[in-house]
C-alpha cells in the first residue's frame, strides 16, 4: 500500500472545519460537530475510552463479534462465489474487522473509509502486515456525506461498528443507511453495532468515567481549535458533562462553560454566560424494534440480529432490498 494508493475523495478542509465552527459557535444552543474528535490526539483518548470498564459498547461488540463471524461464516458459504469485498465505514483503529477476516475466510478486498488520514494509514499498514493477500483501499473520506467507491462483482459487505450511528439522529441515520445502500448497492449487506437502551445509570457512567478520559476527549476539540484553527480557548475554564436525555433516547456530550468569557476564533468573538454550553455529541441509543423499523424505512431488512446475554449491545445483519 503507496502513499498513492489511497483515496482522497472528499477530504475534510481546514476551510470546512472553520465554516462548521462558526457556525455552531453562533447558534442559541452552541454545537460542535462530534466528527471534529477524532483528529490524531482524539483517535488516541477514543481508543483510551475503549480500555476503560465503565465503555461497555466496545468490549461487548468485541466479544460478540467472534460469535458473529462464525455465524456470517456459515451464512456467506456459497453465496459469495467470487468472495467477499468488506467495505468498513469510520474505520479507525481497525481492531474490530479483524475477527471478521480471521473466521469469514473468502474475503478478497477491504476498503476502509475513516476520516482521520494519519490513523487510518497506520491502521492499514499494520491490518496489511497481518493479512497479506487481502487487498486494502485505505479512503479518506467523510462518511456523513455520499460516496461512490470502485466497484467489483463481489458480495458487498459493509461493516459500520461500534454503534458510530447514534452520532446522527433517526433522520440522519436513516439517511445514512439510504446512502450506504446506494454505494454498496443491492443485495449488498451490512453488518452494523448499534447501542440498547437500558437503565440510566450504566449509560451515564459510560460517558462519565473516574479517570476522566472521556472529559479529555470531550475537550480535545477545544484545543483542536486552538491548534488549528487560532483559537484561544483555555480548556480549565470548561466543564464535560454528559447526561441521558431520556425522552430523546440520546446521551448528550456538552462543554460547560465555567465563566463568562470571550474567545476569540480565527478573528471572531464568541461569548459565553457562565453555565453555558456548548453541545458536542448525541449518542443514540435504540431498542431492536426501533433499530429494526428505522433500517426497514430506510431500503434494508433484517436478516439476523445478535444480542449479548445482557443485551448491552446489538449487532444486526442487514440486507439492501431498495
Ligand atoms: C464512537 C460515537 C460510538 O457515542 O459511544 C465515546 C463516541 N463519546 N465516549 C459513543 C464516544 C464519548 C462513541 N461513538
Amino acid at each position: 500500500m503507496h502513499k498513492a494508493a489511497v483515496q482522497n475523495l472528499d477530504r475534510p478542509q481546514d476551510d470546512e472545519f472553520l465554516a462548521d465552527v462558526l457556525y455552531g459557535l453562533s447558534q442559541t444552543q452552541k454545537q460542535l460537530p462530534p466528527k471534529y474528535f477524532y483528529d490524531q490526539k482524539g483517535s488516541e483518548y477514543f481508543d483510551e475510552i475503549c480500555e476503560l470498564s465503565e465503555y461497555y459498547p466496545y468490549r461487548t461488540e468485541l466479544t460478540m463479534l467472534r460469535d458473529v463471524a462464525r455465524d456470517l461464516g456459515n451464512h456467506f458459504a456459497g453465496l459469495a462465489p467470487q468472495g467477499l469485498e468488506i467495505v468498513e465505514f469510520g474505520a479507525g483503529s481497525l481492531r474490530k474487522v479483524g475477527a471478521l477476516l480471521t473466521s469469514l475466510g473468502n474475503v478478497r478486498s477491504f476498503t476502509a473509509i475513516d476520516i482521520s488520514e494519519e490513523h487510518l494509514i497506520n491502521s492499514c499498514r499494520l491490518l496489511e502486515s497481518q493479512y497479506r493477500e487481502l487487498s486494502i483501499h485505505p479512503c479518506v473520506h467523510d462518511f456523513t456525506k455520499p460516496l461512490t467507491i470502485h466497484t467489483s462483482d463481489r458480495t458487498r459487505l459493509g461493516f459500520f461498528p461500534g454503534s458510530t450511528i447514534g452520532n446522527f439522529n433517526p433522520g440522519e441515520a436513516s439517511e445514512f443507511l439510504h446512502n450506504a445502500g446506494a454505494t454498496l448497492g443491492t443485495n449488498s449487506y451490512l453488518l452494523i453495532g448499534v447501542d440498547t437502551k437500558k437503565p440510566e445509570p450504566i449509560l451515564r457512567q459510560a460517558y462519565n468515567d473516574n479517570k476522566g478520559i472521556t472529559a479529555k476527549f470531550n475537550k480535545n476539540v477545544l484545543e483542536r481549535i486552538n491548534r488549528e484553527l487560532d483559537g484561544n480557548f483555555n480548556p480549565i475554564h470548561f466543564a464535560h458533562h454528559a447526561f441521558y436525555n431520556e425522552p430523546e433516547g440520546r446521551i448528550e456530550m456538552h462543554l460547560r462553560s465555567l465563566k463568562e468569557q470571550t474567545i476569540k476564533i480565527a478573528g471572531h468573538n464568541f461569548e459565553f454566560h457562565r453555565g453555558e454550553s456548548i453541545h458536542t455529541e448525541n449518542s443514540y441509543k435504540y431498542s431492536p424494534d426501533e433499530f429494526t423499523s428505522l433500517a426497514q424505512e430506510s431500503g434494508w431488512s433484517k436478516q439476523h440480529l445478535w444480542l449479548d446475554s445482557d443485551e448491552l449491545f446489538a449487532v444486526y445483519l442487514l440486507q439492501y432490498v431498495h
